[in-house]
């Protein structure tokens, strides 16, 4: 069997506006559009995508928190309705999607076997997180792959950023070999803003784009100081600067998604590609890919 690979990372912001902003048929609010600059960018990577071939989504999800250890989706067919807990306003979203849980449980096992603490979630009836399907839906909106659905472990809770990181690290190279002896190949997606300082309060309508900005100026800094880095290929500096980020920027990348794609990647010194970055209700979100298919082996 030929080895699976990474075909691309991508950093795919959540919010919910974004997809409350498209009106796609699922969502039950309607809106009259909004944020048009992440949306544009997001229409740039699935531009960059569209003949890209891959077999399955794996991604990781800051809004599914998990405090024992780090759970996979067991179950194959996954359909409900997500309310976002905090916007329901803008985020009602029939969803049905597919898990592909062989996958699901190779890095489950690769995990473990690296002595990591990992469970497959097997209730029929979970709910998936609003994360997972934002970005997913944003990134391939046919929803026409299967998903590896992975667990934020918020050892940050516990311990510390360093802690949690270090654990990403753990994650993100078990989640390589396992792809690599899957023989499939996966797009994979950190879920989660940048700078994540947000208003309290909501405007009316919530797309009016006269009041969107970034909370403060310290925030754009630390935004623009994560893209560059991104762009000139730092990897190790960014997971180095993490900790500093995370509690001056109240960053979400807190939940580990960006340090597990980035190990996942192997470190990548190759430079990312930016699709765009926009803010919503003040937090900074940026629309990342690491085109991995082009690197060679
Ligand atoms: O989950 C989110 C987020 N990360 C940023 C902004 C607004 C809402 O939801
Ligand atoms: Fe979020």
């Amino acid at each position: 069997m030929a080895k699976g690979g990474i075909v691309a990372g991508c950093l795919a912001p959540h919010p919910p506006h974004l997809v409350y902003a498209e009106n796609p048929e699922q969502n039950e609010p309607v809106s009259e559009g909004g944020w048009e600059q992440l949306r544009w960018g997001y229409e740039r990577l699935r531009e960059s995508l569209k003949d890209v071939d891959y077999d399955v989504i794996v991604i990781l999800s800051p809004h599914w928190q998990t405090y024992v250890g780090t759970h996979f989706i067991g179950v194959e067919k996954c359909s409900s309705k997500s309310v976002d807990p905090v916007f329901p306003n803008l985020f009602r979203f029939n969803y049905d999607l597919t898990i592909d849980v062989e996958l699901s449980k190779a890095i489950h096992d690769q995990a473990k076997s690296g002595g990591m603490s990992v469970k497959m979630m097997n209730n029929p009836d979970f709910r998936v997180d609003y994360g997972t399907i934002v970005s997913c839906h944003m990134v391939r909106p046919e929803w026409d792959k299967p998903i590896v659905s992975i667990s934020s472990n918020r050892s940050l809770s516990y311990y510390s950023v360093e802690v949690m990181q270090e654990m990403m690290i753990e994650l993100g190279k078990s989640t390589a070999k396992a792809i690599e002896e899957s023989g499939k190949k996966c797009l994979l997606i950190a879920s989660n803003s940048l700078s994540h300082r947000h208003f309290v309060t909501e405007t009316n309508p919530p797309e009016d784009m006269s009041k969107e900005h970034i909370t403060s100026h310290a925030m754009h800094l630390w935004d623009m100081r994560m893209i560059e880095m991104m762009r000139e290929g730092k990897s190790q500096q960014i997971i180095n600067e993490m900790p500093e980020f995370c509690e001056q920027a109240i960053a979400e990348t807190d939940g580990g998604a960006l340090t597990w794609l980035l190990s996942a990647m192997g470190v990548p010194s190759e430079p990312a590609i930016l699709h765009g970055y926009g803010t919503i209700i003040g937090t900074g979100n940026a629309i990342m890919e690491w085109p991995c298919r082009n690197w060679g082996a």
